[in-house]
């Protein structure tokens, strides 16, 4: 039986998305498909069933007259949902442990980092200072998390062994053991009023474009043992408003450690480049691994063939 090619579309621009491994990597899983890597001179439209794509160029995926369904090969699906003319058939994120974990590290590293002053720490290093500063240990400090879903669960249950207190903050009600979980706009501000560290790993959506303002960040706690609360976003650069990030950093903020902006890679003449109370990743908090993540999409797709279930499916009227 000829089955249904796997079209990949992929235009990340960075080493990690170079689509010839992620070919090699979808080759390997799907032994009996033809994965076309595209633009391709010579296939048929029509023989194309999936589509396996990182930020496709809007109106691309319209193409395929017989396309059943499209997997992500991120966790992010902000950029597919902003193209109007996305076939609607049904849309698979990505939730493995690969990139769950990658995340987790990042937050845990960024979350220690600034809990433990290296920042601090590491400008008397430059300055040739000898100066410590008191530690507080991490039961003192409150992290909040702003999205307590496939990633966010994860760092939240890691920092919480380490010691750190941590809370939640998602759409609808979670029960989480030993985090104290708020949800909805109604328990905003009491999220916020509890939290020293904000890390965000929420989806970026019509509901939380630029939610990380000005007026968040002077809701955060003013008794911070860190002097001043701190912000950490991994989520989506839409997320931010970046100039009232720049102007808090006068100590409404202590610092941040950003991820995501809403121009990537950040201009060279970007204030963030250099403020020294920003730490700066070039969206690099959790690579997409095309070995876990093409696995993940030839098991899924093999699941639906034979008439199970897809998951991580993205309920496309709430965006993520
Ligand atoms: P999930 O869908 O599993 O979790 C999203 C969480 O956000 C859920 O808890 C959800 O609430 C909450 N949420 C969504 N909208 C709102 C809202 N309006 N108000 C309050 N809470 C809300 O996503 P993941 O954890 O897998 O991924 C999160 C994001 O991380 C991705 O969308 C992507 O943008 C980003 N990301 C960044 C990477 C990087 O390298 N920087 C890598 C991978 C992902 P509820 O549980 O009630 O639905
Ligand atoms: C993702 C990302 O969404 O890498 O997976 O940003």
């Amino acid at each position: 039986m000829t089955r249904g090619a796997l079209a990949l579309l992929i235009h990340g621009g960075t080493d990690n998305w170079s689509p010839e491994r992620w070919k090699a990597r979808f080759d390997q899983v799907c032994h009996d498909r033809r994965v076309l890597q595209l633009p391709q001179a010579s296939f048929n439209p029509a023989d194309v069933h999936y589509a396996a794509v990182w930020k496709p160029v809007p109106g691309e995926l319209a193409a395929f007259p017989n396309l059943k369904v499209i997997f992500n090969l991120g966790a992010g699906v902000d950029a597919l949902m902003a193209d109007k003319t996305l076939p609607s058939v049904p849309l698979v994120r990505v939730a493995v442990d690969d990139l769950t974990n990658r995340m987790m590290e990042y937050v845990v590293l960024h979350v220690l980092m600034h809990h433990r002053q290296e920042p601090y720490l590491r400008e008397s290093q430059r300055n040739g200072r000898w100066a410590p500063k008191y530690q507080w240990p991490a039961s003192a400090i409150c992290v909040g998390i702003m999205g307590i879903g496939t990633l966010g669960a994860r760092a939240a249950h890691v920092l919480q062994q380490i010691g750190f207190r941590v809370v939640g903050w998602s759409r609808s009600r979670k029960q989480v053991e030993g985090i104290e979980c708020f949800a909805g706009g109604e328990q905003f501000d009491a999220f916020l009023r509890r939290t020293d560290i904000l890390v965000c790993l929420l989806p970026l959506t019509a509901d939380t474009r630029g939610i990380l303002n000005r007026d968040v960040f002077g809701k955060l706690n003013r008794a911070s043992p860190l002097g001043a609360p701190v912000l950490i976003n991994a989520g989506r650069g839409g997320l931010q408003n970046e100039a009232d990030i720049l102007a808090s950093l006068d100590g409404t903020l202590g610092g941040v450690s950003l991820d995501v902006f809403s121009r990537e890679p950040v201009p060279a003449d970007s204030p963030f480049w250099t403020h020294p109370k920003v730490v700066l990743t070039p969206h690099n908090a959790a690579d997409t691994d095309p070995g876990a993540i093409s696995r993940y999409v030839a098991e899924q797709i093999a699941r639906f063939e034979a008439g199970g279930a897809l998951e991580n499916v993205v309920d496309r009227a709430r965006g993520y």
